[in-house]
């Protein structure tokens, strides 16, 4: 006798909907050793986020610069499905599962300022579910709109609870004029369950454009009346940490100054992805994992 999996979170039904979130934000006890200090934990149970103002340092921002550029210029990796490009210019958006594909940015997802953090706020050892480079060059590269990873990643990719966290690490200068991410804080207390269906094969157009679990104008009027907006800037080699179901979203980039970062999402191995809650069939592995072997 199968036992049927509890969908605590719905979505992608007929109607839009909001429960309040039923799953810890820091799922490591008070205390717990790693590279965040306990005001740094607060702050992430509290908010959904943490920003840190030199995770690597200028070096190193160098090192990894380079390799996402030697990746969105080679053509191999242009012709790979795991690129994106933007619709308008043809120019390379992202580039998924970097993390397999590059040996210096599988350091970095092994580097201890990194995965330490994650282990320390997931409170278990933890595994990529996805990594991307974001090239959002300037000139007019198209934003994300508002969404919550989580919803896509319940929907259609199988996780089951919230216990996923990403860093996004600025390769360029985040100003606050270039396209910065922004993110309502508190907001990832409430599972916002959004209206309409998942579309077959969504990924191939939500990765440009998010259509499906996109929250209506009125979720969002209500949500940032509550929570308010907060806009990320800062240095090269400065990170953001967040919750995967914090409401975010960034800007267009109309300057001539390219906002470049490479974004980790680490889950914890005992949220492993099962079948997709609201989708026909799972999306690519380049986008959500299926090996669940654990960073070492
Ligand atoms: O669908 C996804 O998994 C990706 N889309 C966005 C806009 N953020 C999270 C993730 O990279
Ligand atoms: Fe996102």
């Amino acid at each position: 006798m199968t036992t049927a999996i509890t969908d605590l979170y719905p979505t992608r039904g007929a109607t839009e909907t909001a429960v309040p979130r039923q799953d810890p934000v820091v799922w490591s006890p008070p205390g717990a050793p790693g590279p965040i200090a306990p005001s740094g934990m607060q702050a992430y149970e509290r908010d959904g986020f943490l920003a840190i103002e030199e995770l690597i340092t200028p070096d190193e921002v160098a090192v990894y610069r380079a390799e996402l550029e030697r990746l969105v210029t080679d053509p191999a990796v242009r012709a790979d499905e795991r690129s994106i490009v933007e619709p308008k210019s043809q120019d390379v958006r992202s580039v998924f599962e970097v993390h397999r594909i590059s040996e210096v940015f599988a350091g970095l997802v092994r580097d201890e300022r990194v995965v330490g953090r994650a282990r320390q706020i997931l409170g278990s050892d933890v595994y990529v579910h996805q990594s991307r480079i974001n090239v959002k060059p300037g000139f007019g590269a198209s934003g994300f709109y508002w969404h919550s990873d989580f919803e896509t990643w319940h929907a259609e990719d199988g996780l089951p609870r919230m216990r996923t966290v990403s860093v996004s690490i600025a390769l360029t200068e985040n100003f606050a004029t270039n396209g910065g991410l922004m993110i309502m804080p508190g907001s990832h207390r409430t599972f916002l369950g959004c209206a309409g269906e998942t579309p077959k094969d969504n990924y191939k157009k939500s990765l440009q454009m998010q259509d499906a679990g996109t929250p209506s104008d009125g979720a969002l009027t209500a949500f940032a009346d509550r929570h308010g907006i907060r806009l990320f800037t800062g240095g090269a080699g400065s990170a953001t940490w967040f919750d995967c179901n914090a409401m975010h979203g960034s800007g267009d980039n109309i300057t001539p100054y390219p906002r470049s970062n490479v974004f980790i999402v680490f889950n914890s191995v005992e949220n492993a992805a099962q079948a997709p809650f609201a989708a026909p069939v799972p999306r690519p592995s380049f986008i959500g994992a299926r090996d669940f072997t654990p960073v070492r």
